[in-house]
């Protein structure tokens, strides 16, 4: 697989400043900890955090209650994800819910949303269960959107140009003002003072198009690694920056640990470091050994916002507690390509929920199937010797691009559909490379391996005639 050299640079990096950590570890910080306010109003003031008191009681209960119905229907998956040209099977497993034809890709691997209820939109679920909670789901990315607004208002981060002249004792006597004159903007566009590019760019960061929801219950996995730098211990998922989203964007997570109310915070927490018994989000300065990391316990219902740039200057993590837990996160996901064999390499996981794919699938499969036949159209065209020389290896070349482009994504999908990760998997989980074809099915127009005709072409580019 092809990399690029500042992946490489980063990984040697990365590796580096283990070796030299040896057992020591760097500092982190816990509400525990005196110096905790202080370190989260300098270094992640863009993270926010609200207590679960704070939102709905009818809120958190159609949620979780969808959540747990998700479970029920065998709804969450591992994914088969790549990373650094490696194949796992990620500990945490995930389902994607959000707008009709949205996708999300993470690691290499693009899910596909279970259709939310949407205005205009016919969807039929396998279940009026799998529908209420689709639509529980909705409620809270409607409440999120709402909450992520008022957080960028409050700390001024919604302006898309700089303001300079803004002294930070302003700060506070602003944000009274924001609010009321973006209170007014809304019923009234006329209103000054407030661009409307600001306003714009407010709500696209904000607008969430699907969640990714994540489930994991530690007493299921047999292992889990352990967090390398500030020995924070077990994680369900590594230290990473979240990707393909919309550039600063805000990624809202809803938490919810099916802790139970007897097991309150494991006697006195005297020991220094976080409780491992409790579900933590960490959060560090990228490329900074300075600033002490974070870990912020997560309870039931707690949700957590991270606004603007956050996502691109700091890294986080997710540190496992001893109970199940699940949490919605909802983004802002970026424009895509890539589907078909995306698709199919999750198996027929989607039918669990919703038949909405097939239908897509099938159109996407027919316009592929053309393009095979152009394809061989281009070929035997280019074989002709009518044109001149010159044009001809010209359009070679350029097809030429095209096709082993085509042939590396085939043999890295036909791979990947064969890892050893892939083949633990259970049967009804399996990838299905496809489209895939062998040389006796003679209904397509080329081989499946484009192996012989690039190097045939090959030839013609460089030899000639
Ligand atoms: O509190 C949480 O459950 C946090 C979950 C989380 O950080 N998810 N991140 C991703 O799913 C992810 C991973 C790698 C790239 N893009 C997104
Ligand atoms: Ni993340």
């Amino acid at each position: 697989m092809k990399r690029r050299a500042g992946e490489r640079e980063k990984e040697l990096k990365k590796k580096k400043l283990l070796e030299e950590l040896g057992e020591n570890r760097l500092p982190y910080v816990t509400p525990a900890d005196a110096d905790f306010h202080q370190l989260w109003k300098t270094k992640y003031s863009k993270l926010i955090f609200r207590k679960s008191d704070t939102v709905p009681e009818e809120l958190h209960q159609m949620v979780q209650e969808g959540f747990l119905t998700l479970r029920k229907h065998d709804c969450f998956f591992q994914d088969l994800v790549r990373i650094k040209g490696k194949d796992f099977v990620t500990p945490v497993s995930r389902i994607l819910i959000g707008n009709p034809g949205c996708t999300y890709k993470y690691l290499n691997t693009r899910l596909f949303t279970v259709p939310w209820p949407t205005e205009g939109y016919d969807i039929k679920y396998c279940s009026p269960q799998i529908h209420d909670a689709c639509k529980a789901l909705i409620r809270l990315n409607d409440y999120l959107h709402i909450e992520a607004v008022k957080a960028l208002q409050r700390q001024n981060l919604f302006e898309t140009k700089e303001i300079k002249d803004t002294t930070v004792i302003d700060r506070e006597q602003n944000f009274a003002t924001s609010l009321t004159v973006k209170g007014s903007v809304s019923k009234d566009q006329s209103s000054c003072c407030v661009p409307e590019d600001d306003y714009i760019s407010l709500k696209n960061r904000t607008s969430y198009n699907l969640t990714l929801l994540n489930y994991m219950d530690p007493l299921q996995m047999l292992y889990l690694k352990q967090e390398p730098y500030f020995g924070m211990g077990n994680m369900a998922v590594s230290w990473h920056h979240d990707e393909n989203l919309v550039e600063r964007s805000t990624v809202a997570v809803y938490s919810y640990s099916c802790e139970d109310s007897a097991m309150e915070e494991s006697n006195e927490q005297k020991l220094k470091g976080r409780d491992p018994a409790v579900w933590h989000v960490g959060l560090k300065v990228a490329w900074d050994i300075e600033t002490p990391g974070l870990a912020i316990p997560l309870h039931q219902g707690d949700f957590y916002l991270m606004l603007d740039d956050l996502n691109m200057t700091h890294q986080h993590c997710v540190l496992a507690g001893f109970s199940p837990r699940f949490s919605s996160t909802h983004r802002v996901a970026d424009v895509e390509f890539e589907w078909l064999r995306q698709f199919w390499f999750q198996g027929k996981r989607y039918l669990k929920c919703t038949d909405w794919w097939l239908k897509p699938m099938a159109k996407l499969e027919e316009f592929w199937r053309q393009m095979e036949i152009m394809t061989s159209l281009v070929l035997s065209e280019v074989g002709k010797e009518e044109q001149i020389e010159e044009q001809r290896k010209e359009t070679i070349s350029c097809f030429l691009l095209v096709l082993t482009e085509r042939q590396r994504l085939r043999k890295e999908w036909t791979a990947r559909c064969q890892s050893e990760a892939a083949e633990s998997l259970p049967e009804d989980q399996k990838p299905e490379c496809h489209p895939f074809w062998t040389d006796d099915e003679c209904n397509m127009p080329l081989p499946y391996d484009l192996e012989e005709i690039i190097a045939n072409l090959q030839n013609l580019v460089q030899w000639g005639e």
